[in-house]
Formats: C-alpha cells, sequence, structure tokens
C-alpha cells in the first residue's frame, strides 16, 4: 500500500511545513498512523504540472493524495476518502453536518484573519518567479494590492481574539472542539494556528496566553503533529 502526499513549498528549507490546507491531510494521515511520502512542489509547479503528476484531479490545488495510484483532491474530501478507507480512528464520526457547520466558522471568521497577518510573509519567502504568481493571483482574487489586503495588523489581532472566544468555550466544555472525540473540527482549527504560528509566532504566543482552554488543547493536538514523513 502506498500514500503520497503532495505539499506545497516556499524558499526556505526552515518553513518546509507551513500550508494550512496540507496540514489538515497530515494530521488526518498523523491520526490515523498512517505511513506516507511527501513530495513538495512551488505554487508554479502546481498550476503547471500538477494535471500531470496526479491525473483525474479539477484543481490546481494541493493537498492531493495518491492513494495507490488513485487521487485524491481537497483536504475534506480526503478526510471523508481517508475514513472510508482506513475507519479507524474516525475523523468525521458520521456527524459531518456538525463539523462541517463548525469548520464554517473556523474558515469564515478565523481564516481570512490570519491570511491577513501571513499573508506578506509567506511572499516575502517565495522567489522571483513564484512571488509574481503569488501577488497577481492573490490580487485578482482579494481585488486589492497584498499591502492593502493585510490592512491594519492590530486591528485583525484584536479581531481575532475576539472571535476566537467561541473557541475558548467550547473547550471549557469539552476536551476537543469536536466534542469528546478528536475531529475534523480540530484538524482544521490546529491547521490555521500552525499557518498563523509559523509566520506570526509571537501574536500566536500571545493568543495562547489570553485562552488558557485553547493552549491545553493545542499541546494535546501537537502529539499528531509528529511524524517521520517529512
Ligand atoms: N479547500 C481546499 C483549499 C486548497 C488550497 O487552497 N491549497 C493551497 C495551498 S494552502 C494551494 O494549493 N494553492 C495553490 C495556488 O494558489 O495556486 C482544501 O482544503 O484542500
Amino acid at each position: 500500500m502506498s500514500l503520497t502526499l503532495l505539499e506545497i513549498k516556499l524558499n526556505s528549507e526552515d518553513l518546509r511545513l507551513w500550508s494550512p490546507n496540507t496540514w489538515k491531510t497530515r494530521f488526518s494521515l498523523n491520526i490515523k498512523g498512517l505511513s506516507y511520502d511527501t513530495e513538495f512542489h512551488s505554487f508554479v509547479e502546481i498550476n503547471k504540472k500538477l494535471e500531470n503528476i496526479a491525473p483525474g484531479i479539477p484543481e490546481n490545488k494541493v493537498p492531493v493524495l495518491i492513494h495507490d495510484g488513485k487521487a485524491v483532491q481537497e483536504s475534506y474530501e480526503i478526510a471523508k476518502y481517508l475514513d472510508r478507507q482506513f475507519p479507524k480512528p474516525s475523523l468525521l464520526h458520521s456527524q459531518e453536518g456538525v463539523h462541517r457547520y463548525l469548520t464554517a466558522h473556523i474558515e469564515t471568521e478565523l481564516a481570512p484573519l490570519i491570511s491577513k497577518m501571513v499573508g506578506l510573509k509567506v511572499y516575502e519567502n517565495l522567489d522571483e518567479e513564484n512571488k509574481e504568481y503569488y501577488r497577481s493571483s492573490r490580487e485578482a482574487r482579494y481585488k486589492d494590492t497584498l499591502e492593502n489586503f493585510a490592512g491594519d495588523q492590530e486591528d485583525n489581532f484584536n479581531n481575532f481574539v475576539k472571535k476566537f472566544q467561541l473557541i475558548e468555550r467550547m473547550l471549557g466544555q469539552f476536551v476537543w472542539i469536536s466534542g469528546s472525540e478528536l475531529g475534523w473540527a480540530d484538524i482544521v482549527t490546529a491547521s490555521w494556528l500552525i499557518f498563523f504560528e509559523t509566520f506570526q509566532p509571537e501574536r500566536h504566543n500571545q493568543l495562547l496566553e489570553i485562552y488558557p482552554n485553547a493552549a491545553n488543547w493545542q499541546k494535546k493536538m501537537n502529539q499528531y503533529k509528529q511524524t517521520n514523513n517529512q
């Protein structure tokens, strides 16, 4: 049996595992205790050659997981696929609606603020060709320059802290964000926090000083960051 995860790389070897979306799949595989290989591609390579590397995928995006020659794309689709192929431990617990609701909150309320706080740092860690691609694709998406999109960093952080309260409250009542068992909502939150920590370590630590439940939860999630497959 072979599993290969297609990842996205920046210019620096020190920033090897940074992408929130590929971390979602990394956590999914690690939680299930599966072994896998990792293949790194730049933004430009992904956009030029992904269809050749992983035939049949609909988008030029990672994560893509190749399982015995079959390519599966999109972190949530991959999680569902892994639950079908390797049922235990389950990531979705047959509770797709609950996980989708929780992750919609994370992806629409928290993730955009993280993107504002880290976007320019991602850009700084690209070579010239990838910088050009990143700037033009993001500016088309934001309909604004990277600099304007980033906005006021103090405001972004204060907003982020406010919106994170919901998660802190959940973690006061439940062991995991997903409830009594570790699941997809935990994976999504932890993956976005890794993105934040990679580029804004001080702000990230500041957040966890404010929210002790989240700090304890993150320690528990960290055991699933460990992998021999980097
Ligand atoms: N919803 C997708 C998002 C995938 C995604 O946006 N991946 C980024 C890496 S973090 C990507 O491949 N971007 C390539 C590009 O922008 O050209 C998922 O969760 O898999």
